[in-house]
């Protein structure tokens, strides 16, 4: 399963050294890891791990303080410059990032399975949320409108006009390293923006193998690169991205742990913040649920990408009439899974990211055994050989003894592949459980029954962000906007109305009369 994985000598494995070819990093030499119009970085170097083989992909020169502060100068200039320049102008840029990093979908995706873990379609996969997302942001740059609002002053008119924002600071997570910058970059740059990257420090060469891409387009175009920076590096550099005064809107997607942190520390300097924090999302199959879809999309919400999408599905709730039925086929598909290199394409279950994850997920496992909680399937590491050289697990199911929502098991979000499960008796009992927890993201109900999709997605239904019906709680297109309530922190990205976040709205009365009358008809002449 892990053909070419092996480092042949003391080189890397050719399978690696390969894709990295092939989007022109040089593997050999330490990477450059900031750009704000030309590459440096000459702060620590940081290490680019894969999860497969943990073999050493690259070091990555990540930024000084010096250099981070100069970036976001930088930034900042280029903002000040790309804001003058007409929507639909950002637009067909736009429209050539996309170009460019379609001519790249296989290379980068491949990237993304070598440096992140998750399988082959997948990593495409989320280059073509990237791609899509563009799409949408060249649309949108002709269609970025304001108001007209009636004014109850005669010859006087209220625009309401949407402004650029300023410099906007995306902060990534390891699980999405291309795709959540896509959604943040295209509208921040249809806005009038420019967007400094600080992606996770474990998956560095994905930010930089996009920021070679879009930088290519912006200087062909006679941009500054600083309109699509990049900036490399640990806690500090986020922190002090953070903190920056220089940078007007925060968008931080993972953990709740850090996104309080994040929150208070740009509200308190009065910046805006868009937050996507962890998600702890169920699925409610109802007796009356088509088993022959829902069994699968339970499988993949829980089990694709190894569990480790803010959107996987965490909490299973079976109606009592098909409980047993319902987990009979799906540890058949459990039983079915083979894990190996996510490169490969027959593989559907690669790796988790890294081998702190691999403890969380024994912490969680540990946890259930001392709550008595019953195991259906797996529970372990894969210890044979080749898998024992990445951080490969087994998806796990579980049934705890108590289904109430407010012990730890179900309330905390673990970030990887188990499926805690419960038997319920009505609709009620499951939303109510549902909506129990703190976080908000994702949330499924499988039923053909109209009445409980009025109720699921009405005023009593799920308190998600994300409400799906007959869908399973991953795989969200880019259309609508996506984000979670409560303690997944109330952000929007992506589609919907989540451009209206990326720019500053000015609220414009005109007087064109010859009077100059007082709002609410107020008297105020000597
Ligand atoms: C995330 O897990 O951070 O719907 C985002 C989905 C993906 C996005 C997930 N499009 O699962």
């Amino acid at each position: 399963a892990l053909r070419g994985a092996r480092p042949v000598g003391r080189g890397l494995s050719t399978r690696a050294s390969d894709i990295l070819t092939s989007l022109g990093i040089s593997s050999t030499t330490e990477v450059s890891g900031v750009y704000d119009g030309k590459w440096g970085g000459s702060g620590e170097l940081m290490q680019s791990v894969c999860p497969t083989t943990g073999e050493v992909l690259a070091r990555v020169k990540t930024a000084t303080p010096q250099e981070l502060h100069e970036a976001l100068e930088k930034t900042r200039e280029a903002y000040v410059f790309f804001r003058n320049i007409p929507a639909p102008r950002r637009g067909e840029l736009l429209r050539q990032i996309r170009e460019a990093l379609g001519a790249k979908r296989e290379e980068l995706g491949a990237l993304v399975s070598l440096e992140m873990g998750k399988i082959r379609t997948e990593g495409v996969g989320e280059v073509q949320e990237f791609v899509d997302i563009c799409d949408y942001a060249v649309g949108l740059s002709r269609m970025m409108n304001g108001r007209v609002v009636a004014s109850e002053r005669p010859g006087h008119s209220i625009l309401e006009v949407p402004n650029p924002l300023g410099v906007v600071a995306v902060l990534s997570a390891f699980n999405f390293p291309v795709a959540v910058y896509g959604w943040n970059l295209a509208l921040s740059m249809a806005a009038g923006n420019a967007t400094i990257w600080k992606p996770s420090p474990t998956t560095p060469l994905c930010s930089i193998a996009v920021t070679r891409i879009v930088s290519g387009v912006l200087e062909r175009n006679g941009i500054p690169g600083a309109v699509a920076g990049l900036v490399t590096g640990g806690k500090d550099v986020g922190s002090a991205v953070v903190e920056s005064k220089d940078v007007d809107l925060v968008s931080f997607t993972g953990s709740e742990h850090v996104g309080r942190i994040v929150g208070k520390t740009v509200m308190s300097r009065f910046g805006k913040v868009i937050l996507e924090l962890g998600g702890n999302n169920a699925s409610v199959i109802m007796p009356d649920a088509d088993l022959n879809l829902a069994v699968p999309a339970v499988f993949f919400g829980a089990v694709g990408t190894a569990g480790q999408r803010c959107t996987s599905t965490r909490r299973l709730y079976l109606h009592r009439q098909i409980a047993d039925e319902f987990m009979g086929r799906l540890k058949k598909l459990y039983a079915s899974v083979v894990p190996g290199d996510p490169l490969d394409s027959a593989t559907l279950l690669g790796p988790m990211h890294t081998k702190d994850a691999v403890g969380i997920y024994h912490n969680a496992i540990k946890h259930l055994k001392e709550i008595d909680a019953e195991i259906v399937t797996g529970g372990k590491s894969y210890e044979q050989s080749p898998l024992d050289a990445g951080n490969f697990v087994q998806p796990t199911i579980a049934i705890p003894k108590s289904a109430n929502p407010t012990d730890q098991i179900w309330s905390t979000e673990t970030f990887a592949p188990i499926l805690n499960a419960a038997v319920f008796d009505d609709l009620e009992e499951a939303i109510g459980w549902n909506n129990a927890v703190p976080q908000g993201l994702s949330s499924s109900i499988w039923t053909r029954d109209l009445r409980n999709v009025g109720k699921w997605i009405g005023p009593s239904g799920s308190d998600a962000g994300i409400v799906n019906v007959n869908v399973g709680t991953s795989g969200a297109e880019i259309g609508a906007a996506f984000g979670g309530n409560k303690s997944t922190g109330w952000g929007r990205e992506s589609g919907g109305d989540a451009w209206k976040e990326y720019v500053r709205w000015s609220a414009c009365t005109i007087n064109f009369s010859d009077a100059a009358p007082l709002a609410q008809g107020v008297s105020f002449a000597t």
